[in-house]
């Protein structure tokens, strides 16, 4: 259904190269060479992960997809196959195996960290990502993790939801000694489930994971599925406080989070989910922001709830949703069938959630007609504009300049219109047919007499409508 990628080593260098030069620092080009060279011992089924993570490193406009195959690839020693998992602006730990053994390396670091082209933040994450890469695994595999600590503080990382030994489930204090600077420590276990599971710091855990330590970790299942996705996606929520200007998120911060997250971005930077029409969608959605629950709701389509962090909930105990409630330190796994083609949009119906730093502790001056305001106050700050008489929508694209390294108040330019929600906000875009690299296929044309527009006076007079 989908044109086999390049998996060559020319176009692998190519794509990485062309990812480090669009973050542009010596260090990611640095990485991303060790990362080749690492590749050329592994298996063509990590080469696969590779390909999904190079491409999806791009950062740049609203209309940028996560990259997929849409195809099942044998990426297990015995065989069993599974269709990888896409993490929009993310990518998939790579691993070797070892005896029998798949090995992962997670490194714990600083990461200097981009939220949306106009916000950098310097976070902690791992292996030079906010958030860490996901792992992906099957049902059976006997893994080891190996964790380096390059923190300047000790951490641990727990792997939450995963069925495991008490002595490896990562929490500081009570099942090991946290791991020192500079230290390595050795995970090891067998996977005995499949599922969309998380894994994060638990070791100062409010000051870590609200930096930024956190990751996905999705377990395939051992036997083929019955009626397996098309495309799998799968998307972590959090949340911070970066006061407008500055460089470091403050982990303190209790209740006034201003930074919402999917996969680190916030919207515009978010990749777009593509499908093509008909085709079965999974999305896995984790959620470790520090405070707060998210409503993310999807248009155009129902879908259902089909498993938790705790399993698969079976078919009788599924129904239609339009909104997937995500508590705090869990995961949700919705399925639908695209079979509608269009733009429709992913967000987070918590309506601060869709807003960014400047948008929560405005004076409320709806319907003040704030000329003579102005005019007063211009006399004594000259250039002074009073904000929001209207509401927050103009915000965006009023021209107005934004602080330093702080994001517009609101959204991103749009096909018709400047789009007023930021934050937490993706798109599913379903087409009939879509570019043969899986890529984004830009803004949705709509059929003609399927759009909303301005009312003709002939309509409202047959209709009886008198303005
Ligand atoms: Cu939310």
């Amino acid at each position: 259904m989908n044109t086999e990628p390049d998996l060559s080593l020319t176009s692998r260098r190519k794509l990485l190269t062309r990812a480090a030069a669009f973050i542009g620092t010596g260090a990611l080009i640095q990485r991303a060479a060790a990362e080749e060279m690492d590749m050329k011992s592994m298996s063509a089924g990590h080469d696969m992960s590779k390909m999904h993570a190079s491409g999806s490193v791009k950062m740049t406009a609203n209309t940028k997809a996560a990259v997929s195959t849409g195809k099942t690839e044998p990426l297990h020693p015995e065989g069993i196959t599974y269709r990888p998992v896409i993490t929009p602006n993310g990518k998939t730990l790579p691993w070797k195996m070892v005896d029998g053994v798949k090995v992962y390396h997670l490194i714990a670091e600083p990461v200097t960290h981009e939220f949306a082209p106009g916000l950098v933040a310097e976070c902690w994450g791992y292996n030079g990502r906010v958030h860490g890469p996901t792992i992906e695994a099957v049902e059976g595999d006997k893994v080891r993790i190996y964790v380096t600590n390059k923190l300047e503080a000790p951490t641990t990382v727990h792997w939450h939801g995963v069925l495991l030994p008490s002595g490896m489930d990562g929490v500081g204090g009570v099942s090991q000694k946290a791991i020192q600077p500079d230290e390595t420590f050795k995970y090891e276990f067998t996977l005995k489930q499949h599922g969309t599971l998380m894994y994060h710091s638990h070791h100062d855990e409010m000051t870590q994971m609200q930096l930024g330590m956190m990751g996905l970790f999705i377990i395939h299942p051992k036997n083929p599925e019955i009626n397996p996705p098309d495309r799998d996606y799968a998307f972590m929520l959090s949340e911070w406080k970066i006061e407008v200007g500055a460089r470091r998120p403050d982990p303190n911060e209790m209740t006034d989070m201003n930074v919402f997250t999917f996969n680190g971005r916030c919207f515009p930077a978010t990749e777009a989910m593509v499908a093509k029409t008909g085709e079965k969608i999974r999305i896995r959605i984790g959620n470790l922001s520090t405070m707060s629950h998210h409503a993310i709701h999807m248009h155009g389509y129902y879908f259902k709830v089909v498993a938790t962090d705790g399993g698969q909930i079976p078919e009788a105990g599924q129904w239609p949703e339009t909104t997937v409630h995500m508590p705090t330190g869990s995961t949700r796994t919705i399925e639908l069938v695209a079979d509608a083609p269009g733009d429709w949009v992913v967000h987070c119906h918590m309506l601060h959630h869709v807003m960014t730093q400047m948008g929560h502790q405005f004076g409320n001056i709806i319907g003040i007609d704030t000329a003579g305001i102005n005019k007063k106050i211009r006399k004594l700050i000259p250039g002074y504009m009073a904000m929001g008489e209207t509401g927050m929508g103009d915000m965006g694209d009023m021209g107005m300049p934004v602080p330093a390294n702080s994001l517009p108040m609101v959204g991103g330019q749009g096909k018709y219109d400047y789009i007023t929600m930021g934050g937490m906000f993706t798109m599913l875009k379903v087409r009939d047919s879509l570019p043969a690299d899986g890529t984004d296929p830009g803004w949705y044309e709509c059929p003609p007499g399927s759009q909303a527009g301005i009312a003709p006076d002939t309509d409202l007079k047959r209709d009886g409508i008198t303005l």
